[in-house]
């Protein structure tokens, strides 16, 4: 499973939370069925928005990024999320990176735009086939998300970047590509490749990663790698929102893991984002968290009570609701009512 990794930038959400607890889910869900999980994620260490930041704040973007994995894995590690087997940030995957690009240059599916390299998405005849959306719909959102349809020199107006050329008072490295930087969407092509190959289970998310994101990781992986299909399956997680809108860093609209731990126990945060079905777009409101405490209270209780109901078929009934699309709030649902059945003896 490869699921994107944060941009460290600023702290950890409930929005990334969300997403994490959602695939600590599926990581969970495999180990306990008695898999063993190659769990790959990225940290997206160097790249616009974190530049802009670092430049905002007078930090050095090193500092900023590091600061920020540590506090992100440190939130994770509250939530007992589960952490990857492999975690790598796309500074120190560099020469994955690169040598991806050199490949898809060998194929001829790259072109120049005065000294920034592109990727041709005519060279990949599945292109459109994770997103499945019309034309019109991926301009919009390529111009939303990082992308740049209106570039004049462009061969289409979705080809991504693969490799921008230095620019003044920006980070470059030094590579057989030139001296500039990598693009966003071929560092978790190359990184899930290297650690993963073609064809594996899960590449995961939030649901704003499966335009252009996700299209552009499979439509390079299948360039580079001439096989079919990068991921099986593609899984996202719904937008979590506070007060009408999608909780971003952009917006400003957030509620922080780091702030919120100092508050409530962590526990009783993971179960108010248990209780949202991962496909669900939903609005974080203090009821959530009221919920969960009162949930986690009576679960409490019930599990250090003399006496219970076994154990054993509430688990199956945990473990065939999470088959069933990662039906968590349905699991949630089973406890309760074993808790319920503890408390009345
Ligand atoms: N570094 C890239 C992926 S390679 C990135 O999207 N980083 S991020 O920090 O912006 O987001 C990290 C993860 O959190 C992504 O999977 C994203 O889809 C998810 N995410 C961001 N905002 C929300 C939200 N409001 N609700 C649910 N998930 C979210
Ligand atoms: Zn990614």
């Amino acid at each position: 499973m490869y699921v994107c990794g944060i941009t460290p930038y600023d702290a950890t959400h409930l929005g990334h939370a969300f997403t994490y607890v959602t695939f600590d889910l599926i990581h969970r869900l495999w180990l306990d069925g008695g898999h063993a999980v190659s769990y790959v994620q990225n940290v997206t260490d160097i790249d616009d928005p974190l530049l802009e930041r670092a430049v905002a704040t007078g930090q050095d973007w090193r500092e900023l990024a590091a600061r920020e994995t540590a506090l992100f894995r440190d939130d994770m590690a509250a939530l007992r999320v589960l952490p990857p087997t492999t975690y790598l940030g796309a500074v120190e995957s560099m020469d994955l990176v690169v040598d991806a690009i050199r490949v898809l240059q060998e194929r001829g599916a790259t072109y120049l735009v005065d000294d920034d390299l592109y990727f041709s998405l005519g060279a990949d005849e599945r292109f459109g086939s994770v997103a499945r959306l019309g034309l019109d719909a991926m301009r919009e959102l390529s111009a939303q998300r990082g992308g740049d349809p209106d570039r004049l020199g462009k061969a289409h107006p979705l080809d991504p970047l693969l490799w921008q050329a230095a620019r003044p008072d920006e980070p470059a490295w030094d590579t057989a590509l030139g001296h500039g930087r990598p693009g966003w969407h071929v560092e978790c092509t190359a990184i899930a490749l290297r650690h993963l190959g073609m064809i594996f289970d899960v590449q995961g998310g939030g649901r704003d990663l499966v335009y252009p994101h996700h299209e552009m990781c499979a439509s390079l992986a299948h360039v580079v790698s001439e096989e079919y299909p990068f991921a099986r399956h593609f899984v996202h997680a719904g937008m979590v929102g506070l007060d009408g809108e999608k909780m971003s860093k952009s917006r400003g609209n957030l509620v922080f893991v780091s702030q919120l731990r100092q508050e409530v126990p962590p526990a009783a945060i993971r179960l108010a984002l248990l209780a949202h079905h991962y496909r669900d777009d939903w609005e974080w409101t203090p009821r959530d968290l009221d919920n969960a405490r009162a949930r986690l209270s009576a679960w409490t209780t019930a599990v250090h009570a003399d006496t219970a109901p076994p154990a054993g078929p509430l688990l199956a009934e945990v473990r065939s609701a999470l088959a069933d699309d990662l039906d968590a709030p349905s699991a949630l649902a089973a406890i309760d009512r074993w808790a319920e059945q503890t408390r009345r003896g």
